[in-house]
């Protein structure tokens, strides 16, 4: 047999072994898959060697001559299209891009690898996730690989092993996450709902609200997400869902005011001005989109396929359905009018250098919405007030300044306006105080993104996908190999690529990138530029580091590296709202924007790399204490089309998540594992009286040998009991079948008794 090595660790090939292997897969006419001159992989067959050549005749009746090591062995025909890539005989790449290929052809988007479930973005409406399909799974053993699957599984764990359960969603930005999210929330919904229609649609309408708000057309995807989300759906003792509540991850707010060629900023602003009655556009005295600067700086005002005025109309039902009163809704749209005002103020110079403000409708208008007077507000945008001692000095500003000034207040006041619509969101949703039961979590954040110029959002969401992938690799890698050496199993390690080098370089104290940043912002005399300078000069050399010429650097990530240009960090780290500016907005005649000036002065004034830290490590932190369940979506290519598979970009995903070592790994491994008190308590009834003993292990062991479960199928620990694949749904069927015999003898004897 020819025998596979394992890849090496940038995951490139999987060696063909074995000095006459060769000549094996040429007497046995097998098919092999053979590297291209420009990388692809060819099925063919071998014709015959020489040395270290052999000569291979290709499907398309070409014969060429190849290295052997451009070789690697096919699967045969019956394993062609397998939906766990446990099952591939042969696990190289090749096969497992041809295996995935196949079936997205076939519109089969799902696949599992080992415990992980892979979902490959279709880009186009599969029909699958319809509520009777949603019935239908439920009711059906769930063979074939989709997001219900996963769901399922934790619930059931949920119930079963009454311990919380998470749903982690990874990939790149564009990959279909949020999708995979909505699909997952859904599910859990028909699930937990009992039957109610009411929780699955005020899921649906959260999810327009988070995304009206929250999400924006980008170069990579026409609905990305710029912020990050963990829902937890809280179940009581019953298993029905009895409330849930969402965490965010700080929003991208510098997209308010800048916006990057063919992009757009949030879809809220096109769906106002797209959508509204005249009646509440003569009260904002709205325009059109290609009227205000904020949204026309980029070229890009509509995107293929969507109905900016629809998604209003839909927007307004949601924000019912959520109970935010007419009042508070028009106060919303105004807070958002008053921002793309902002946006339109123009600034001019004196003969004395004094910055003041263009006196026209854009200042007028702005004033009027937000309840002050155009004459307060340009005061606000055109000086800054220093107490000093008694006294309240007005100091000028310049005209950047100003411009600055104008676009903090914007960027403020609509971040505050997402947190506030969250709280809002998360009273509907209370968890009642009767809810003693478990929770599912879902998390979707940001994917990993590298565009041609890459600034401080990227870094923090590159950061945060950083953390997601050391979760990821410590589940399925470094826990599940430590218990098996922990429990006395013999065991071969699976290398895996590790990102804690990564992680390092940006969370180690007092020299690690977050550090240097906070560091640098805190000095007067600091740019983005001694910023670069800094980090060149404590970082190097580090592995995952790279000082480039001039204010760029490179950090090399477990997606790939990454060019970031400093331009712009200490400023947006610093993310300084002068407390005269907020004295302005809580003078104001708005409840809103007065209520936002409280919530600012009561908050923690960190820098934005701290408060993104902190958040995201109580995220994380409250995902420990979950039993994981991973999905990683793929995008097939990066034109959002469907039917079009990029071999090389689905390769370099598969290898970010370590895929093939996920397979080896479950492969070899113990999938299920439970202490044998676990164990023991739920399945112990199953064994007649007389060989129930009291101990624990024992009692595992004389389940596992009634049931008939072969001794290659488990492996007995000292504290726990690992089985294989598959085992535990056998023995679970088995379980069910004598609870439904005992339950149906009780209720045939109760029929007696009547
Ligand atoms: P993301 O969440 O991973 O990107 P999305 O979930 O927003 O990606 O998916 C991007 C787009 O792909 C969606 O708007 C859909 O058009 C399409 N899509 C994704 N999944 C499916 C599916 N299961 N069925 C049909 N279409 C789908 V980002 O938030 O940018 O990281 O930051
Ligand atoms: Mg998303």
């Amino acid at each position: 047999y020819v025998t596979l090595s394992s890849s090496d660790s940038s995951g490139k090939v999987w060696e063909l072994e074995g000095g006459d292997s060769l000549s094996y897969f040429i007497k046995k006419k097998l098919r092999v898959w053979c590297r291209q001159p420009r990388g692809q992989w060819e099925l063919g067959m071998i014709q015959s060697t020489s040395g270290e050549e052999a000569f291979v005749s290709l499907s398309n009746g070409n014969v060429m001559k190849v290295d052997r090591s451009e070789i690697l062995p096919a699967n045969p025909d019956v394993l062609e299209d397998v939906d766990d890539l446990i099952k591939l005989g042969y696990l190289n790449e090749p096969s497992v891009l041809h295996n995935l290929k196949l079936r997205y052809s076939q519109g089969m988007i799902y696949s599992k690898a080992g415990p992980v479930l892979i979902a490959l973005n279709p880009f186009k409406d599969l029909q699958m996730n319809g509520n009777d399909y949603v019935s239908a799974r439920s009711q059906r053993a769930m063979n074939s690989p989709h997001i219900y699957a996963i769901a399922d599984a934790a619930y059931n764990k949920m119930i079963r092993d009454e311990v919380n359960q998470s749903i982690i969603i990874s990939g790149e930005s564009g990959s279909g996450k949020t999708e995979t999210a909505k699909i997952a929330l859904q599910y859990l919904a028909a699930l937990g709902g009992g039957g109610n229609c009411a929780i699955e649609n005020e899921f649906l309408q959260i999810n327009r609200i988070l995304e009206a708000f929250g999400n924006a057309k980008t170069s990579r995807n026409n609905n990305s997400s710029r912020f990050g989300k963990l829902i937890e759906i809280h179940f009581g003792c019953t298993g029905k869902i009895c409330g849930a509540k969402i965490q965010t991850l700080l929003l991208e707010k510098s997209r308010v005011v800048q916006l990057a060629r063919d992009e757009r900023s949030y879809h809220i602003f096109y769906q106002l001005c797209a959508g509204s009655s005249s009646d509440l556009k003569e009260k904002l005295n709205l325009r059109a989109v290609s009227e205000y600067k904020y949204l026309v700086q980029s070229d890009c005002m509509s995107v293929d396929g969507v109905d900016d005025a629809k998604s209003f109309d839909q927007l307004m039902e949601a924000l019912d359905t959520v109970r935010i009163c007419k009042e508070d809704q028009e106060l919303i749209f105004k807070i958002l009018a008053a921002i793309l005002w902002l946006g339109n103020i123009s600034f001019q110079v004196d003969r004395e250098n004094h910055v003041e403000v263009v006196e026209d409708e854009a200042v007028t208008s702005a004033a009027k919405l937000m309840g002050c007077t155009s004459q307060d507000l340009m005061t606000a945008l055109c000086t800054h007030k220093i107490q000093a001692d008694e006294d309240i000095i007005a100091k000028n500003l310049t005209l950047s300044q100003a411009i600055e000034r104008r676009d903090a207040i914007a960027k403020f006041i609509y971040a505050s306006l997402f947190n506030w619509l969250l709280d809002q969101v998360n009273k509907s949703l209370e968890v009642g105080k009767t809810c003693t039961g478990k929770s599912i979590s879902i998390l979707d954040l940001y994917g990993f993104q590298t565009f041609q110029k890459n600034g401080f959002e990227q870094f923090y969401m590159n950061y945060a996908n950083e953390r997601i992938q050391q979760h990821y690799n410590r589940h399925l890698f470094k826990l599940e190999q430590e218990d098996y050496e922990l429990d006395g199993i013999d065991w071969t390690k699976v290398d895996f690529e590790d990102n804690q080098g990564c992680l390092d370089l940006f969370e180690k104290k007092p020299q690690g990138l977050l550090s240097l940043l906070d560091e640098e912002s805190n000095l007067p005399n600091a740019s983005d530029l001694t910023f670069a300078n800094k980090l060149k000069h404590h970082l190097h050399p580090n592995p995952c580091f790279k000082g480039e010429r001039g204010r760029a650097f490179r950090v090399r990530h477990y997606a790939g590296e990454v060019l970031y240009d400093t331009n712009g960090f200490l400023e947006k780290n610093r993310d300084t709202m002068s407390s005269d500016c907020i004295q302005f907005l809580s003078s104001c005649n708005c409840e809103l924007l007065q209520l936002f000036s409280k919530m600012f002065n009561q908050s923690e004034k960190q820098s934005v790399a701290t408060k993104f830290k902190v958040q995201l490590f109580k995220l994380m932190h409250q995902l420990e204490s979950t039993m994981p369940h991973f999905i990683r979506c793929i995008a097939p290519n990066t034109k959002q089309l469907p039917g079009i598979y990029d071999e090389s970009l689905v390769l370099q995903q598969l290898r970010c998540c370590g895929v093939p070592e996920v397979v080896r790994l479950s492969r070899a491994g113990y999938p299920t594992r439970m202490t044998h008190q676990e164990f023991s308590r739920r399945y112990a009834f199953m064994l007649s009286e007389t060989n129930v003993s009291n101990d624990p292990l024992s009692i595992s062991v004389a389940v596992l040998q009634k049931f008939n479960i072969p001794s290659e199928m488990y492996h007995v620990g000292y504290t726990k009991l690992y089985l294989r694949a598959g085992q535990i749904d056998a023995l679970e069927n088995t379980r069910k079948q004598i609870l439904q015999g005992i339950l149906g003898i009780q209720k045939c004897f109760r029929g007696h008794q009547a």
